[in-house]
């Protein structure tokens, strides 16, 4: 077994333009920003790691910044010195360590399966027991705030066979004109795309019992969190045929098996850094799997490190029924990457490549990058 250790954590903000604002009910977005952890080992390997959550501190409890602070003060002196090469008992003692800050956690995870993917020369996905497919079918999120702009945009994804799928965010208007919304997108792309809403927890259990089926009359055939109780989407999974999913309220394995104890949803939206991590989300999947509940590959807009390692984690899902929403990177209007992703025929390819088989363009982010470099090496860190 080859033997490397920590030597240095370096984190960077990096803030990115979104190319048009992106409508959630929780807040409207104009940019990205990807904390960036880059973990350097003693035998020259290098991982990257990524930390991204939605519209700062509005959709859950770690800013990027906040994700920053932890891995500098807390985590990156725990960990020079250490093993890179054992990441599953490095990350339990970390564990012991910080209490949940589970995209911070992702994020370290991530660049360490990224070093030791290069080290052994393999992909992420073979890290996590060996890919399955290779290709992954990617939704995209029309959230302009405007129908006829929303409906533009699905042509052109159609035209470009980029997505066919589409999930709509609804939940920050009223339901009458949200429901029109749905039914006036769902009537203009017809059956050559799905559509699906993302209600993001905005709707009491009344407002939700009386727009489901609505929303089922519309032809939207998943609906996303409708609301923020799982006591009250467990109910409303007794009352209405249609999917519903669970997205906010998948905090890792101990709630995803809450909600199938209480078969409180139909599909999960499984997230590497909601989950805690890449081996945290692949428990969230066994337990999916062992209710007979079904997966769907979900995202926190993530920029292309997250995305991608993300997309080793789901190609290697023994279940995937509803396909992934990894379409973070084409929602910044920077490429970051030496060589772009492959998004075509309506589906994004695993990286092939040793660890996450991708490269940070440096010189691109450098103008993006809030602060400069904050380092954390041995001296430091004593
Ligand atoms: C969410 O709530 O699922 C995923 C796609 C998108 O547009 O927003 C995210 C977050
Ligand atoms: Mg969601």
């Amino acid at each position: 077994m080859t033997s490397a250790t920590i030597e240095r954590i370096e984190t960077r903000l990096v803030d990115l333009p979104t190319i048009r604002p992106h409508k959630l009910s929780v807040a409207t977005m104009y940019g990205q920003t990807l904390m960036l952890v880059k973990v350097y080992c003693s035998d020259g390997v290098t991982g990257i790691g990524e930390g991204t959550t939605i519209a700062g501190m509005a959709y859950g409890p770690e800013s990027p910044e906040a994700m920053k602070l932890a891995i500098d003060a807390y985590f990156a002196p725990a960990m020079i010195g250490q093993d890179a090469t054992r990441i599953q008992a490095l990350m339990a003692h970390l564990g012991k360590l910080v209490k949940v800050n589970h995209f911070a956690k992702c994020a370290l995870e991530t660049a360490l399966l990224d070093a030791q993917g290069k080290r052994l020369g393999v992909p992420v996905s073979e890290l996590l027991g060996g890919r399955r497919r290779e290709r992954l079918p990617v939704a995209w999120t029309l959230a302009s705030g405007d129908t006829s702009k929303d409906i533009a945009e699905a042509e052109t994804m159609l035209e470009v066979r980029r997505h066919k799928i589409f999930k709509l965010k609804i939940g920050a208007k009223d339901l009458k004109t949200d429901i029109k919304h749905v039914a006036d997108i769902k009537k203009a792309v017809g059956d050559r795309a799905a559509v699906r809403v993302d209600v993001n927890m905005a709707w009491s259990e009344t407002q939700a019992a009386w727009a489901i089926p609505a929303l089922a009359e519309t032809g939207c055939e998943l609906i996303e969190q409708p609301v923020a109780s799982p006591a009250a989407l467990a109910r409303l999974m007794r009352r209405f045929p249609v999917a519903l999913m669970a997205d906010e309220i998948l905090q890792g394995p101990e709630s995803a098996f809450e909600i199938a104890k209480n078969e409180g949803a139909d599909v999960f939206a499984i997230k590497i850094e909601q989950s805690g991590g890449l081996f945290a989300a692949q428990r969230v999947a066994t337990i999916a799997d062992a209710a007979g509940i079904e997966l769907y590959g979900g995202t926190m807009l993530e920029g292309a490190f997250s995305t991608v390692a993300s997309a080793h984690l789901f190609a290697s899902f023994a279940n995937l029924q509803w396909g992934t929403e990894l379409f973070g990177p084409l929602l910044i209007t920077e490429e970051i990457l030496t060589t772009p992703l492959d998004y075509s025929n309506f589906e994004l390819t695993v990286p092939g490549g040793p660890g996450l088989g991708i490269e940070l363009d440096e010189a691109k982010i450098k103008r993006f990058t809030r602060d400069g470099l904050m380092k954390v090496t041995k001296s430091s860190a004593q």
